[in-house]
């Protein structure tokens, strides 16, 4: 958006293309009282009146009637971008708004680039770049939850907290400086502890809170993925097959039946889960039965949770604890599955997994699913109770920059703690601020403005 100059006038079509009862051409700029004179007949009255509906006919260069139109002038600065700004509502099909726009371009006005208008607002202070990011997805929200998110970011309550640890960084930050430039006075300055410690209240644990905001927003919005994992037979595919209620995957008495990955959607409550079936997990001999084995294992690595089954009915074997072995550090939710036959009074699943961790279902039946789906959500959710309507949700732009300034300020901390020079845990700070007016786009680079509003439509 750089490049774009920031003090012309531009005007855009700001309804969807299509036939509608009205359609509306903004214009914003300083040159807008000027150009609305070319164009409208009635165009001293709006200026004379601002905010205030006239009606009259859009007229092209060469005398031409184009449309008849209400059209209303609102003078900077308090408009959407911060300058004078006008908007001409008048029949909403595509051939009276593309005329309106031609005669509104040949009366000085230029183009617009899609997000402009609120770049624009960007740029004059109206909103911050966490506002402007919520602009765009308080148009494109799919559910009722992702509005109610966008609209508090919209409203300023991300900036607002933002604001308020950036404070306690620069606070801090401040007193940590007096003591590198001042290190043999007698400062009332509190102590390295009493530093660290304001920091971890005042900064840390806020930015905690946020990003773990941030986790459910992400779970909304891309859903989590959970891998069914386990050696053959353990009834995998029959779990896959009893949450979605439908008979998606293969299942039969031969192990190794499914080779190749079957995935899923899943809706749990609201939380969008993608359910991955794999090939058992065992070590394999048969080319096309590895492939499927070697495929689960990646997708369980890039799994958020891992379902892992053993058969309830019988000792575990070699293969169950190859097929644990299989499975890297993700987060794994243990299950004894076909607790509708006796269980093998040999079995041993503590050998695995902790007891305690451990839950028993029936894939055949039903039984446990529900508390199954349960831990799932849980677990996911990291004991959140999943998103209300006062969630903020940060995105993943913003979830990026939490992270770095949660890291820095933890890092600020510890160096104030262990009493190591004072210069360190001020660059720590220094940076932590950096990342913080990232969010609020104080110090976004070009390229995360241009890939913010690339997002955006014409005429917003
Ligand atoms: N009794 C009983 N049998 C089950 C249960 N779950 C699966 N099975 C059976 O176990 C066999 C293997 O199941 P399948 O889902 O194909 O296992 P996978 O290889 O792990 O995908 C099939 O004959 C299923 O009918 C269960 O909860 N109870
Ligand atoms: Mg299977």
């Amino acid at each position: 958006m750089k490049h774009l100059p920031e003090n012309d006038t531009i005007a855009a079509i700001s309804t969807p293309i299509g036939a509608g009862g009205i359609g509306i051409v903004r214009i914003s700029g300083p040159n807008s009282s000027e150009i609305l004179n070319k164009f409208f007949n009635n165009g001293a009255r709006t200026v004379a009146n601002p905010r205030k509906m006239v009606l009259g006919w859009v007229v092209d260069n060469g005398g031409l009637r184009v449309d008849q139109a209400l059209v209303v002038f609102m003078p900077a600065p308090r408009t959407y971008t911060g300058q004078d700004v006008a908007e001409i509502q008048a029949h909403g099909g595509p051939m009276p708004l593309q005329k309106i726009l031609e005669t509104v371009i040949s009366a000085g006005a230029r183009p617009a680039a899609p997000g402009e208008f609120t770049y624009r607002a960007f740029l004059n202070g109206k909103i911050d770049l966490s506002q402007a990011e919520a602009v765009a997805e308080v148009i494109q929200a799919k559910t009722a939850q992702a509005l109610a998110a966008a609209q508090s970011r919209l409203a300023g309550r991300l900036a607002e907290q933002i604001d308020l640890i950036r404070q306690e960084l620069i606070a801090v930050l401040a007193q940590v400086e007096a003591a590198v430039d001042f290190p043999d006075e007698d400062l009332e300055i509190l102590s390295e502890h009493d530093l660290a410690r304001r920091l971890e209240d005042r900064a840390m644990s806020p930015l905690k809170n946020l990003l773990a905001q941030a986790r459910t927003g992400l779970l909304l919005q891309d859903g989590a993925v959970v891998v069914l994992a386990g050696k053959p037979n353990v009834g995998k595919s029959s779990l896959l097959n009893a949450l979605l209620h439908e008979d998606r995957a293969i299942v039969t008495e031969v192990p190794g039946t499914t080779r190749d990955l079957i995935e899923e959607w899943l809706d749990l409550d609201g939380l969008p889960v993608r359910l991955v079936d794999t090939a058992g997990l065992r070590p394999v001999t048969d080319v096309v039965e590895e492939q499927g084995v070697s495929r689960a294992v990646a997708r369980a690595a890039r799994a958020d949770l891992v379902l892992f089954l053993i058969d309830g009915s019988e000792p575990l074997t070699d293969e169950d604890h190859q097929a644990r072995g299989f499975l890297s550090e993700k987060p794994i939710l243990p299950v004894i599955n076909k607790i509708d036959l006796s269980r093998h009074p040999a079995l041993r699943p503590d050998l695995l997994f902790p007891p305690e961790n451990w839950l028993a279902i029936s894939a055949l039946t039903g039984q446990g699913l529900d508390s199954l789906c349960q831990a799932v959500r849980q677990s996911l959710l990291q004991g959140d109770s999943g998103p209300d309507s006062t969630a903020i949700l940060p995105n993943l732009r913003q979830q990026l920059d939490l992270g770095a300034a949660l890291a820095a300020t933890e890092a600020a901390a510890s160096a104030l703690k262990n009493g190591r020079p004072p210069e360190l845990a001020a660059v720590d700070l220094r940076e932590a601020a950096y990342h913080l007016d990232e969010i609020t786009g104080q110090a976004a680079s070009d390229e995360v403005l241009n890939q913010i509003f690339s997002t955006f439509c014409i005429g917003k």
